[in-house]
């Protein structure tokens, strides 16, 4: 068993937000980067996660162990596990209920259709649905509304500071730009998303996953 937390990950796929976040919160954790989809690549990896996808922390013995397989919950849990730090918003803070909302909204509202995307448009181009990828592209910008708005007047999403909910919808736009996506974004969203980039945590992070084979 590992001292550290492991991260079973793909490089670029969404378990960069745990990557990141560990980077930010300075919380060691081992790195185990697969080939992807890990489903078909690395088939071993079902025992552990039956679902096939990643990311997957393993915090303790195999068994008995914390086990977890959402991203955004994973970089929350990472960067909180030691303590609170200012990297998420605790309750009593004005914008609790919005780090919340925005830490959930990242994955289940902006990169949901992102990923129906990738799958219908760029994946499996050969199924014959590549329209509907495209209208879940559509989809995604417009959903892009509520960050706009938010960041009027703003550099980051919550409490006037960096925190998870920034690493979670920045991989957003992080992920848009690299499938082709970015023409549907906003100028304002592609300004926060370099800000984002500029991070050193967000560099170490992008260092320690160029070490394996990228997914996306
Ligand atoms: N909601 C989950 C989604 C996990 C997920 O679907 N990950 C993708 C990679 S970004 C995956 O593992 N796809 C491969 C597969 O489904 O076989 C999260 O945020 O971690």
């Amino acid at each position: 068993m590992s001292e550290k937390p492991v991260l079973y990950t793909c490089s670029g796929s969404r378990g960069f937000r745990a990557t990141w976040a560990a980077e930010e919160a300075g919380v060691e954790i081992e790195l185990e980067l697969l080939p992807f989809p890990p489903r078909f690549m690395a088939i071993e990896y079902l025992e552990r996660n039956p679902l096939g996808t990643v990311p997957l922390l393993v915090d303790g013995p195999d068994e008995g162990g914390v086990h977890m397989t959402e991203s955004c919950a994973i970089a929350h849990y990472l960067a909180s596990k030691n303590g609170s730090t200012n990297l998420v918003i605790a309750p009593g803070e004005p914008d609790y209920a919005y780090y919340l909302d925005f830490t959930y909204h990242a994955d289940a509202t902006i990169t949901f259709p992102q990923t129906v995307f990738m799958r219908f448009s760029l994946f499996e181009k050969d199924k014959g649905l590549e329209e509907a990828g495209h209208a879940y592209a559509r989809w995604f910008w417009k959903r892009l509304v509520k960050l706009e708005q938010r960041l009027i007047g703003r550099e980051y999403l919550c409490g006037d500071r960096f925190t998870v909910a920034d690493i979670c919808c920045g991989y957003a736009l992080i992920l848009a730009e690299k499938i082709g996506l970015d023409e549907g974004v906003p100028d304002a969203l592609k300004e926060y998303r370099a800000r984002l980039k500029q991070r050193d945590g967000f560099r170490r992070a992008e260092e320690r996953e160029s070490a394996g084979p990228a997914a996306i």
